[in-house]
């Protein structure tokens, strides 16, 4: 397709010339991804030498001075058999070794399964595309999390629930897109960073996607599932918990009623016979007025093991969302809690679940916000596969609209200390099964893309998804790296572009949280879109989530001593900590405490000078940004450079909104005047 190719730019590169094994790729192996991995090389290399390299198969393993793509099977001879460390690898692992051979050196690229040599070989081309390839390459790559996946809210009329780049690249007028270009590229695209599962619809699951699972539909379903086959993704579905009586004219669906069992069962063999690896079933049920086993009294548990038991038989999963809440609360209520639902709901099932279900749970416990502590239910479930879920779609984080770099705060929710099994058991290590030993589990983000040219909207909004999955293969890696890595592959090799870049992505996060909701408060958001100021939007309404502001202070207590008890969700080091207002991370305090407007902060401001004060800072945090982009005019293509600078100039005019709604909002609240005397209406 003619979208932009994102991290996947492979400009002409000087620094490959000359290097006479890149003339020629030698293949054993015959597995479709394989196949990618080598037309990927192809390609990548034609276009940064400038010569198509030549390809041969390799039966015998002697051509000498080549890149060698490798899949380890039987028949592989003995000599590239020993060059490969196979028994250090996992099923989706990969070497990148150089080889000192007649003489010359040849590149070996080799895995267990094709979507290794594919990862490996993507690795490979990054090597390449940065300048870093060198002689005596020792690479071994295992991806720390077995799931890694992409969740699509799209719908099938085109419209993506919290998408803001276009419309769906799957679906269009209730149909399938007819042309798969983009779907290609998507999966070049999400494949090249390690992602292996891709649900494509919406979790809300409407009318017409509740018959994606039906004859209408599978045969478009396998199709979109072969090309995601070829780049090693399986392909999910997210489905309606009630189709038994929307599809099949049952008049329950009771997860222990034996119809309902049997049709199910009869669902699976038919959606595998269309798709011998489909994925599994991605569930939202009894959320935000989806249906679900409490509509019959019976659990989560129940609901999940009886699609699990469905698809067992072909190694299928049910992820199964713990977004589950009231979203009818009365809030005049105070002694209710949102956040408490997950762990509430959740918590007293562990050790019920079947081996093929997995909870995955949003990583803090309200819903995706700027800033929210990391969800207590992460560790919490020893006997319960468990996966974290992440939002790269922007719905509270500026929309696209805002630059918002996510990788910041992923890190600190996957760097979190749960202290589950005592010190050192953080939440990369539970989602990646290490704490415990999880059957599945890994990490889903809700995607961001969607047909707009540039994929993203924004086009720096690229680096949320790059970002996304290279955490996602290694949670380790650290923010700089991937940074570096990304801007590298998508803007070229300038310092100065790099140092600009590097310092607006590190700032953003920070930046668009200083001047909307403060201290971990959330929300504050226009109702329904979730765009723009609007302080009081949610604060009379049924979905919990509020700030209580008044004359006097704000926030939420959410303490063991006096308020709705969320902290005692936590293992005890971190709710002593955020039990008591003087441990309390300032940047947390509103979430768990409610203060006056006159309590010193740890960091010795108040909390309404903080407000003042950061929603100034926040507002020239942007002025900042401009100024940088605009001195990188000429050094980036004029295409790129424009479309970043206006969506910068948007994000300034909304950030002065922010600032002055959210200012003078809580002046007047308190009456108590900006120390530096600044306008504030
Ligand atoms: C919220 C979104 C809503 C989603 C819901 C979910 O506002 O559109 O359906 O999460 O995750 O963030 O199910």
């Amino acid at each position: 397709s003619d979208a932009d190719p994102c991290w996947l730019r492979y400009t002409k590169n000087e620094s490959l010339e000359g290097i006479p094994r890149l003339a020629k790729i030698t293949v054993h192996g015959s597995s479709e991804q394989i196949r990618s991995a080598l037309a990927e090389l192809v390609y990548g290399m034609t276009e940064m030498t400038g010569s198509v390299p030549e390809t041969a198969e390799d039966p015998n393993g002697l051509e000498a001075n080549v890149v060698r793509l490798v899949q380890f099977d039987e028949a592989l001879p003995e000599r590239l058999r020993e060059l490969a460390p196979f028994h250090d690898l996992h099923e989706e692992g990969y070497v990148i070794r150089s080889v000192p051979e007649n003489g010359g050196e040849s590149i070996l690229v080799a895995g267990k399964s094709g979507k290794g040599v594919l990862y490996g070989t993507f690795h490979l081309l990054r090597l390449m595309q940065t300048g870093d390839l060198r002689s005596g390459l020792q690479i071994l790559e295992n991806p720390r999390n077995g799931l890694r996946m992409m969740n699509h809210w799209d719908n099938m009329d085109g419209s993506i629930e919290r998408g803001y780049a276009g419309q769906s690249i799957f679906f269009k007028d209730n149909e399938f897109v007819r042309d798969q270009a983009r779907i290609r590229d998507y999966a070049r695209l999400v494949a090249s960073v390690g992602i292996n599962g891709v649900a494509i619809n919406n979790v809300n699951v409407h009318k017409t996607e509740t018959q994606l699972i039906t004859s209408r539909f599978l045969p478009d379903v396998a199709e979109v599932a072969g090309i995601f086959r070829r780049y090693g993704i399986a392909l999910f579905l997210s489905v309606n918990y009630a189709s038994p009586i929307e599809l099949g004219g049952l008049d329950t669906a009771d997860p222990l009623d034996s119809r309902v069992r049997a049709w199910w069962k009869e669902k699976a063999a038919e959606i595998y016979g269309h798709i011998p690896d489909f994925g599994g079933f991605v569930v939202k049920a009894d959320s935000e007025h989806r249906p679900g086993p409490f509509t019959y009294n019976r659990t989560h548990a129940d609901g999940s093991n009886m699609l699990a038991e469905a698809l067992a038989p072909y190694g299928g999963i049910v992820v199964w969302r713990c977004f589950v809440y009231n979203c009818l609360q009365d809030w005049r209520d105070r002694t209710t809690d949102r956040a408490r639902a997950a762990y509430d709901h959740f918590k007293p099932l562990d050790g019920q679940f079947k081996q093929n279900v997995v909870l995955q749970i949003k990583n803090g416990p309200m819903d995706f916000q700027v800033r929210e502590p990391v969800s207590p239910l992460f560790g919490a479930m020893p006997e319960t596969n468990q996966m974290a879920e992440f939002q790269i779609t922007q719905e509270y984080t500026g929309q696209q609209k805002h630059l918002c770099y996510l990788v910041p705060q992923w890190k600190e929710v996957l760097d979190f200390d749960t202290f589950a099994r005592g010190k050192g058991t953080e939440v990369k290590k539970i989602v990646a099964g290490e704490t415990y030993p999880y059957a599945h589990s890994g990490m889903a983000a809700v995607i961001n893309v969607g047909d707009d040219p540039n994929w993203t909207g924004h086009t720096l909004a690229q680096a949320n998804l790059y970002g996304f999955g290279r955490l996602a293969w290694n949670p380790d890696l650290s923010e700089e790296a991937i940074t570096a890595e990304w801007i590298r592959l998508t803007f070229g090799k300038d310092e100065k572009v790099y140092q600009v870049l590097r310092s607006m992505l590190a700032e953003s996060w920070r930046v668009y949280e200083s001047y909307t909701s403060p201290l971990g408060i959330g929300w504050m958001v226009n109702p329904g879109h979730h765009y723009g100021p609007n302080v009081d939007g949610y604060e009379y309404s049924v979905w919990g989530t509020y700030h209580y502001a008044d004359c006097r202070g704000m926030g939420v207590n959410r303490t063991v001593k006096d308020g709705t008890g969320y902290t005692a969700q936590y293992y005890p080091e971190n709710m002593e900590r955020y039990e008591s207002p003087e441990t309390c991370p300032d940047e947390l305090l509103l979430f768990f405490h409610h203060v006056p407007y006159t309590h010193t902060l740890h960091s010795g401001k108040t909390v309404i000078q903080h407000i003042y004060d950061s929603h100034f800072e926040g507002v020239e945090g942007v002025e900042a940004f401009i100024e940088r982009w605009q001195g990188l005019e000429g050094r980036i293509d004029a295409k790129r450079h424009a479309q970043v600078m206006e969506r910068l100039r948007i994000q300034l005019a909304h950030a002065r909104e922010w600032r002055d709604v959210v200012n003078t909002y809580f002046f007047r609240k308190s009456g108590i005047e900006d120390r530096h005397g600044r306008p504030i209406y």
